[in-house]
């Protein structure tokens, strides 16, 4: 068995958990030319990194975190990179007694935000500062340039920003890697780009339904559709991959791969955290909570069996799409209409994190978000340069709907958006996040909203008062069960 006694106060930084991310996050360090202490919980780990990649850079095993700890030059950085929940609040209980005032601690998994704040409180109190640091990418990303949103204090960034934007991803020689802002900023953020990242997905898994099972075309034929929307307003990592998947043939049985796979999307949270978190602040996100909601019903086996032995006609049965011309034209149209709920699936997002950071005074830069985006993600894409264009153009912004090229691509996207959600809807096929980003446009364009009914209720049962269009600020109740139902102000 190794001992691992590393040379003390020698290494610039230090990755505790050395799993498939932790380890090449290790790698991407010492590959820059950073010194990295490592250590595992389970020595074999360790040991396995050193055998395949010592001479990648510099690194010191540890086999005792005290002899880690040491081994740091100060103020100390530790990178905590273990399963999030437990296992990371048993490492930063280890960990943090052994550091000093000024070190750093960075919990670099997918904690929640709420945790991270949790955390980050009670680490100032004995001193030490608290990174909740999100990474992007996955493990070829950990690897060889993730996006990266740190949390945590101004002060910590100066230690710890240089070697975070050295290796991570860079787009037109600018690092994927910025201070997000105080405490749970940097896990927040990231929650809400995986939240985005669901939306985006089933966006594209609509499109594809469409272009299947409305359009009739066959999955080559739609991976070649695919291909070609790569060189378009929607060229991003996603549809790369999608045009990947679409054209790979099972070698098994030699049918489309996308038929011989279960179609019941599993997760991992955060796309449940980022709704449940906007449920909390009242922000629209229904492209999110859709994509969300997509998924647990593509898994609720039992119903869709039950529901589809009892045969429920559809109930329309519109003509068949035969001709060339009318499929072509109704490719395009699902193209603008996935561009379209892009925008708004986005746009909610960044409305998502726009009021996180005015609620916890993150003072969070949206454009430097889309700008970090760009690279290593998963979101990653050319229209991200739009949106932090749209924000340096104007940073409040209350709306990303309403930046020039948005509302334009907007106006362009309607007519044919529209047809493609009716259409949907009468053939039968489901566009759950197609139609709702299409009501959020629609209910936020609209003069009058049908609220002001939801208010009467409100008041007529519950006693909940309104307000008046010519007394906004004003309190009002209507004494409901008394004739002639006189109106009250209450406030
Ligand atoms: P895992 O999430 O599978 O965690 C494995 C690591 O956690 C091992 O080093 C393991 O040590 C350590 N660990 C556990 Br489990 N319990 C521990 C404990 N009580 N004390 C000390 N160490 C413990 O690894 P991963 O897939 O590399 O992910 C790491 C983090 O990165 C997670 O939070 C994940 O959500 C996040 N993340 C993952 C991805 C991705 O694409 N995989 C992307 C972005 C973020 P052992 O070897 O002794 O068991």
């Amino acid at each position: 068995m190794s001992d691992f006694v590393p040379t003390p106060s020698s290494a610039d930084i230090g990755v505790v958990g050395l799993g498939v991310m932790g380890a090449n996050l290790a790698r991407n360090l010492a590959r820059h030319g950073h010194a990295v202490a490592v250590f595992n919980r389970t020595l074999a780990r360790t040991e396995r990194l050193m055998d395949r990649h010592a001479s990648e850079g510099r690194f010191l095993p540890a086999a005792q975190l005290t002899d880690f700890v040491a081994s740091l030059r100060r103020p100390r950085v530790a990178i905590v990179m273990v399963k999030a929940g437990d296992a990371t609040q048993a490492v930063i209980d280890e960990l943090t007694p052994l550091m000093e005032a000024g070190d750093i601690v960075v919990d670099a998994g997918n904690t929640l935000y709420t945790d991270t704040r949790r955390r980050e409180a009670a680490l100032r109190k004995a001193g030490l500062h608290f990174v909740g640091m999100g990474v992007s990418g996955g493990e070829e990303g950990a690897l060889l340039g993730p996006a990266i949103m740190p949390g945590g204090t101004e002060e910590s960034y100066k230690r710890l920003g240089p070697m975070l934007e050295s290796i991570s991803a860079h787009v037109d020689s600018v690092p994927c890697c910025t201070h997000v802002g105080p405490d749970g900023a940097g896990h927040f953020v990231k929650m809400v780009h995986n939240g985005i990242e669901y939306a985006d997905m089933q966006l594209i898994a609509e499109a594809y339904d469409l272009l299947r099972h409305v359009a009739g075309m066959g999955v080559a034929e739609i991976a070649e559709v695919f291909g070609t929307w790569k060189d378009s307003e929607l060229n991003s990592y996603l549809i790369d991959i999608t045009a990947d998947v679409l054209s790979h043939t099972d070698p098994v049985t030699g049918r489309p791969f996308v038929d011989v796979v279960v179609d019941e999307a599993a997760q991992k949270g955060t796309g449940a955290w980022t709704t449940q978190n906007a449920l909390e602040l009242g922000v629209a996100v229904p492209a999110i909570a859709e994509a969300t909601f997509a998924r647990a019903a593509s898994s609720s086996v039992a119903q869709r069996r039950a529901v589809r032995q009892a045969a429920i006609d559809p109930g329309t049965r519109p003509p068949a799409m035969e001709g060339a011309q009318e499929k072509e034209a109704f490719v395009l149209a699902v193209r603008r209409a996935l561009y379209g709920s892009k925008i708004a699936a986005y746009a909610q997002g960044f409305d998502q994190i726009a009021t996180a950071s005015a609620t916890y005074d993150w003072g969070i830069d949206l454009g430097a978000m889309a700008r970090i985006w760009r690279g290593g993600c998963i979101i990653r894409a050319r229209f991200l340069d739009d949106i932090t264009r749209a924000y340096g153009e104007d940073p409040g912004l209350a709306s990303l709907l309403t930046a020039p090229a948005f509302a334009s691509a907007l106006q362009e996207a309607l007519p044919a958006w529209r047809q493609v959600v009716a259409t949907s809807a009468l053939v039968g096929v489901a566009t759950p996040a197609f139609a709702s980003s299409l009501a959020y446009i629609d209910q936020l364009r609209a003069p009058r909203l049908p609220a002001a009914l939801i208010q009467g209720q409100r008041d007529f049962f519950g006693s909940h008062t309104y307000h008046r269009v010519d007394d906004v600020a004003g309190v009002y109740h209507t004494l409901w069960a008394q004739p002639g139902r006189p109106e009250e102000k209450w406030d």
